[in-house]
């Protein structure tokens, strides 16, 4: 099928789609102040205000623009809200987006109702054609990969000020609560299986064509690896013996001084990780979150197992999804794939070719969702990708071992 037909479902509900989506970042913005909102703490992470502006600016070049008639709200912010599409000319460096004082908070949320008036408008007279109906859709998906990316880079945020803070009084879990584990592994035969997204309803362009995968036998373990199998891990000097870890990886933990994952941190032999509430014990029954792939690599290593690979994780959720605890809901799990294209693989036509396709080098596929993962975003197909070293999302791991 050409990827300008890719479809997404016909809609009377627009609408109601539309505003539901577009009310969950200012949701998520309510009882954090305006300083907490504009700084940023990293190149890789951007502040809440740009993740506000940046979701409005989508729907604004990728649709609204596309009239030949249109007149921007404001033609300067095309530029500072571009995130990476170099079709659509200059913008601001990625690690220049918090030195953004102007425009305030207060005309960024300006923009953001102008915009939305805008699209409602454009709804209301009736999407026209495949292709806008596909980017319509592309950009409520868009918004709620960034309602995502808003609770990583807010909590990689407070985890740089000595204060511990609590970004929120509750920890916030669109994503649905964590469910109990189960125990024990099951083991799939493999053989020639088809993975990918067959185009019946909306999915990311990087997620297909179906295709036929061949799989030798393995297990898949039903539960996610814990803070207290981790704890085993360090225990065991894991991150000081380098027989468990990859070449790129050792020079990682070395260079960064790794000696446990992302936002934890030991005071008088005591290990406490920093979440969205604050800082607390290390729950060593909770999911273990905030490992890179080089570090969930030199785990599996360590324990005798390895990381499946997407093909296999995706095989095994789609025949049998009820024995697995916290596929979509807590962490994204690493697996062992490189982020590469599938083979007949064609990126969205027009603008939005930029989408995914250009970063199908030196990342790794993770698979499932997060507890910041909005509610009907992930699917079984849904194919997020990061670099090796990079540890601030919500991302931890499901262990795969060869089948006897
Ligand atoms: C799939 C999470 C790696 O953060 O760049 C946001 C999501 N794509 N805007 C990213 C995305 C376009 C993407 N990740
Ligand atoms: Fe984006």
């Amino acid at each position: 099928m050409k990827a300008s037909a890719r479809k997404a479902a016909p809609g009377a509900d627009d609408l109601v789609r539309f505003r539901a989506v577009r009310a969950a970042m200012p949701v998520l913005a309510e009882g954090l102040s305006t300083e907490d909102l504009t700084a940023q703490s990293m190149p890789d992470a951007s502040p809440s205000k740009w993740h506000l502006a940046h979701t409005s600016w989508f729907f604004e070049a990728m649709i609204l623009a596309a009239d030949p008639d249109y007149v921007p709200v404001d033609g300067r912010l095309q530029q500072l809200f571009n995130s990476y599409y170099e079709s659509l000319g200059r913008r601001v460096e990625r690690g220049e987006r918090g030195l953004m004082t102007r425009p305030s908070l207060d005309e960024v949320m300006d923009y953001r109702a102008e915009i939305d008036r805008r699209m409602e408008a454009r709804l209301e007279r009736g999407l026209s054609g495949d292709m806008e109906r596909y980017l319509f859709v592309l950009g409520l998906h868009h918004d709620q990969q960034h309602q995502e990316l808003f609770l990583m880079d807010l909590l990689h945020l407070m985890s740089r000020s000595p204060m511990d803070p609590a970004a929120y009084p509750v920890e916030p879990r669109p994503g649905g609560p964590l469910q109990p584990a189960r125990g024990g592994a099951t083991r799939f035969e493999g053989g020639l299986v088809d993975i990918g997204h067959g185009d019946e309803t909306f999915a990311f362009d990087n997620e297909g064509p179906r295709h036929r995968v061949w799989l030798e036998p393995f297990l898949l373990d039903h539960d996610l690896v814990t803070n207290g199998h981790w704890l085993a891990f360090m225990a065991d000097d894991g991150y000081r013996r380098p027989e468990f870890w990859l070449a790129d990886g050792w020079a990682t933990v070395k260079a960064e001084a790794w000696t446990a994952p992302l936002y934890w941190r030991e005071d008088d032999g005591v290990w406490t990780v920093l979440g969205l509430t604050g800082r607390a014990p290390v729950d060593p029954d909770a999911p273990v979150r905030h490992i890179s792939a080089y570090e969930a690599e030199a785990f599996a290593v360590w324990s005798g197992k390895r990381l499946p690979t997407e093909a296999e994780w995706e095989s095994a959720v789609a025949t049998a999804p009820d024995v697995f605890s916290n596929l979509f809901n807590e962490v994204w799990q690493h697996t062992a794939s490189a982020y590469a294209p599938y083979p007949g693989f064609r990126p969205t036509e027009g603008t939005a070719s930029e989408y995914n396709g250009k970063f199908m080098a030196n990342q790794r596929v993770l698979r499932g969702g997060s507890l910041a993962t909005p509610p009907g975003h992930a699917r079984a197909t849904y194919r997020n990708f990061f670099y090796p070293q990079q540890r601030w999302a919500f991302m931890g791991l499901r262990l795969a071992a060869d089948a006897p």
